[in-house]
Parts: structure tokens; sequence; C-alpha cells
């Protein structure tokens, strides 16, 4: 069984080099964000940069690269996208790569993270507005809240060391769905 990995926005990156760095074999990895730089430092195997030009809808910007996606994903039997909502990236192509997928009758699972409480109202709200438009094209979206890390962080950890534990824990439930 062929599983690909495709990450959307900044957090996403993060968590694409844990897993990978972790199980660099077990599956595909793909890269994809608006932000060149981060594009070009990522050591993720397959990345494709969003190219967001002024006055563009981002939507716009993603149909350049569907076909490239496409071809990613297409020797792989399951997908599973993975994006940090409260930012614009991922949140905003949470629900046009689920179209893209589910209109290309892939297998594919959604994995999300919530932001934090201390960083506000605002960037909650964009994640619960990206989860609502994501969902029609979505069977399954599995939440991790990043606010449960506190829950088990000592006094020492630090938040490397907490997002570390929550990929694994992303790492964990995807072995677990395969
Ligand atoms: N678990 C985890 N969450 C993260 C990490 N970095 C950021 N986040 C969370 O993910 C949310 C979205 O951040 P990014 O992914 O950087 O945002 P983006 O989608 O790239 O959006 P823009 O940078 O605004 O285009 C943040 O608000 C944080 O809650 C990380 O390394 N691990
Ligand atoms: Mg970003």
């Amino acid at each position: 069984m062929n599983v690909i990995l495709i990450g959307l926005g900044g957090a996403s990156g993060n968590i694409l080099n844990n897993i990978a760095e972790d199980s660099p074999n077990d599956f595909n990895y793909l890269y994809i964000n608006t932000d060149k730089k981060s594009i070009e430092d990522s050591q993720i195997e397959n990345k494709l940069h969003v190219d967001v030009k002024e006055d563009i809808d981002i939507k716009d910007s993603f149909k350049d690269i569907t076909d490239s996606i496409l071809n990613h994903v297409k020797e792989n039997d399951k997908v599973f996208v993975i994006a940090g909502l409260g930012g614009v990236t991922g949140s905003a192509l949470l629900s046009h790569l689920g179209k893209l997928l589910k209109d290309n009758n892939c297998s594919f699972v959604g994995i999300v993270t919530k932001p934090f409480n201390y960083e506000g109202k605002a960037r909650m709200e964009i994640a619960n507005k990206s989860l609502d438009e994501a969902k029609p094209f979505y069977d399954k979206i599995e939440i991790f809240n990043n606010q449960s890390m506190f829950q088990y962080a000592e006094k020492e950890t630090t938040f490397t060391q907490a997002f570390k534990e929550m990929d694994i824990r992303i790492k964990t439930y995807i072995e677990n769905e395969i």
C-alpha cells in the first residue's frame, strides 16, 4: 500500500519534517505552500509552490499546480491531507485540495490542527470556517487541538519538543488509519 502525506502551509511543513525524520521510507511526501522561502528551505522530497500574485485569488493560483498534485498522487492508494488551521494558506487550501481529490475519486483523509487559545479568537474563527468549507469534500477530518499539548507538557518541555510529540501522535493516527 502506497501512502502520500500532503502538507498545506507552514505548520504542515514542520509536521511532515518530523514524521519524515521518524519514518523516511514509510510514506511519500508532498509539501505545498505559498511561502517560497519555506518551500526552498524544506528538506521534504517533493514540494510545490503556490504562486499567489496580487489581486488573484489563492484558488486560481492553486489551479496552476493541480496537474502536478495529481501526478504525485496517482501512484498512491491513500492520501492524508495535513494542515495547521488558523493562517491563510493551509486554511484556504484544505477545501480546494479536498475538492480536487474528491473529483478524481481518490481515497483521502484530512488531518488538521486547531490554534492555541493564546493565538486569539480571529485565528480560531479562520480555522472553524476552513473546516466548514472543507467538510462537504472530506469523509473524515481528524482534529488535533494544539492547546491540548499543554495537558501533557512538563514545565521544562520546549515548544519544539511539544510539537514533536504531537507530530508523533499524528503519525500514529495515520498508521492506524491505513
Ligand atoms: N502542530 C503544529 N502546529 C503549528 C506549527 N506551526 C504553526 N502551527 C499552528 O498552525 C497554525 C497555522 O500556521 P501556518 O501553517 O504557519 O499558517 P499557513 O497556513 O502557512 O498560513 P500563512 O502563513 O498565513 O499563509 C498556527 O496558527 C499554529 O496554531 C507546528 O510546527 N506544529
Ligand atoms: Mg505560512
